[in-house]
């Protein structure tokens, strides 16, 4: 894709156990040609690995990070509190079906936050749709091309349910 400046994303997730599900985030980010960087990285196996990203990330101008972890899920509430890069956190699913890593993805205190999306697939991929959002009110190619996403999905949506 043509633009002034190629827009970049960074995909970190706690586990290569993550992949499965971060996979279809990465797919997206890819159907509608945006770079991306993705990383195993976990806040408390890996604590320096998410420091040493977190400055490459500012230093290469990464526009959003989504983060993606379960069980007690603080990567992406971490990955947020040592940056200003939009940090978008997906719950993963876990022995609590993923309640456990919804809740401490979500439930951040005021002050640093992390927008998060649904637990699992669905989350994956609305990660990376709504990094689209955020880079199309800055680049006319993507939000184009989003557009033509929504209409195309309006497209496929049956009017009648049988
Ligand atoms: C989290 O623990 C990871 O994000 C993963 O979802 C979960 C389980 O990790 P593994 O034990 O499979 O490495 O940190």
């Amino acid at each position: 894709m043509k633009t002034i400046k190629e827009p970049k994303v960074g995909v970190i997730m706690g586990s290569k156990s993550d992949w499965d599900v971060m996979k279809n985030t990465c797919d997206t980010l890819k159907s509608f040609n945006i770079k991306f960087d993705a990383r195993v990285i976990s806040a408390h196996r890996t604590p320096k690995r998410l420091e040493k990203f977190i400055k490459e990330a500012e230093r290469s101008n990464y526009e959003v990070i989504i983060a993606a972890a379960g069980g007690a899920a603080h990567l992406a509430g971490v990955a947020a509190s040592l940056t200003t890069i939009p940090v978008l956190g997906v719950p993963m699913l876990s022995v609590t079906k993923g309640i456990d890593s919804l809740l401490s993805t979500v439930q951040m205190p005021a002050g640093i936050p992390v927008p998060t999306l649904a637990i699992g697939k669905a989350g994956a991929i609305n990660s990376a749709l709504f990094a689209i959002t955020i880079l199309g009110r800055k680049y006319p190619e993507i939000l184009k091309k989003l557009k033509k996403y929504r209409s195309n999905f309006e497209k496929k949506i049956p009017q009648k349910p049988y």
